[in-house]
């Protein structure tokens, strides 16, 4: 297992990598979006949080694609402070959005994709995190909800207000659309756009060497905005690798999101993906509560045994990159410097514990064992 931090895109450059070193991380994971662009809702120095139904930002220039060039800039850069870029996370919704909403621009959308994939590929980054969402990473509340009144986000019961025209995946890809909102469509209409996206850029994918890794949905309900999420139980993971047998055809497995789904049990869930070799990477959160009344919370602090996962994933000889994925605000100058630490501290303790041959599942195991016999 690696340890990597992800950065968001005002954050590339020597003083968060620095930062990244400094925690003991080998690997960064990159976002190119700039979700904060003219984002009022949206405060810098957190993760995008944006309000209830307010957008996080305005989406990129739509005709100015992620290049080779300034893939391969940013990898030296990377590598040049010591660290690996191991992925990119996430398309901006300016290059994609009528992929998701199948509309007028979706072969230019879709070509859009493949180039990116391409340039990847050449620039030597092994992997693109997407989320093919809607309504995207919306309808959450920020408040003092963490520990010690650390700042955090949750949810506080479904959100149904309609999407605007003109703003997909929590992003404005065109302020100038008329008038209106973006109509419902079913969950099945929904997997067959994921469907035709991944058989259209899995092959090149394959053949750039790089690996698709699909978030799930945050906050994961059945919907959000009148519209259909994709995966929002755990057993869907299973739905979307089924589709495609391609080794292009990855999770990025995010803990949080698995933890506030309603059904399943999450360390069958971690075994039951790692063992099929079909996570790329993680995103270590804890959460305490399911959708849809949830609150993120300290790693330490939440539903989730986290060693207990790590050990699963240590079993099955996961190699991947796992980062920290948000965590409360700290009281301090540094916020989100502070709140990182933290989470990577508890990570690469947990590891090298790992690496030492020390088991929480089998001690709680034996625990159990030694109980029964006795
Ligand atoms: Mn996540």
């Amino acid at each position: 297992m690696k340890l990597g931090l992800g950065l968001y895109r005002h954050m590339l450059n020597d003083d968060y990598y620095a930062f990244a070193v400094q925690a003991g991380c080998t690997h960064v994971i990159v976002h190119l979006i700039d979700y904060f662009r003219q984002g009022e809702a949206n405060p810098a120095n957190n993760q995008p949080t944006g309000g209830k139904d307010k957008p996080w930002g305005v989406a990129g220039d739509p005709s100015q694609l992620w290049t080779a060039q300034e893939l391969i800039t940013l990898r030296k850069q990377v590598e040049a402070a010591g660290l690996k870029l191991e992925a990119i996370e996430n398309l901006d919704p300016a290059h994609w959005h009528d992929v998701l909403l199948d509309g007028p621009k979706r072969a230019l959308h879709i070509r859009n994709v493949q180039s990116i994939i391409r340039a990847m590929g050449e620039a030597g980054i092994p992997t693109l995190g997407y989320n093919f969402s809607i309504a995207g990473v919306s309808g959450r509340v920020t408040g003092p909800f963490a520990r010690g009144g650390a700042e955090s986000v949750g949810m506080d019961g479904p959100v149904d207000t309609p999407i605007p025209n003109g703003v997909v995946w929590n992003m404005v890809y065109d302020a100038g659309a008329p008038a209106g909102v973006l109509p419902s469509i079913t969950h099945e209409e929904l997997w067959r756009r994921l469907e035709r996206f991944l058989e259209e850029v899995l092959p090149v994918a394959e053949q750039a060497g790089v690996r698709l890794a699909a978030h799930p949905d945050d906050p994961p309900m059945p919907t959000m905005r009148q519209q259909p999420r994709l995966v929002y139980q755990h057993a869907m993971y299973q739905r979307l690798i089924d589709i495609a047998s391609s080794p292009s055809n990855m999770l990025e497995f995010c803990l949080g999101t698995l933890a506030e789904m309603t059904e399943g049990d999450l360390y069958e869930t971690v075994e039951r993906y790692s063992a099929q070799k079909r996570i790329a990477y993680v995103h270590f959160r804890n959460v305490h509560g399911k959708v849809p009344h949830y609150r993120e919370t300290f790693i330490d602090d939440g539903d989730i045994d986290m060693l207990r996962i790590l050990s699963i994933l240590h079993r099955n000889q996961f190699d991947g990159v796992i980062i920290p994925d948000h965590t409360p605000q700290m009281t301090c100058s540094a916020p989100w410097h502070a709140g990182m630490a933290h989470t990577l501290g508890f990570m690469k303790a947990a590891i090298m514990a790992l690496d030492r041959g020390f088991s929480p599942e089998e001690r709680s195991r034996e625990k159990h064992v030694s109980r029964t016999a006795l």
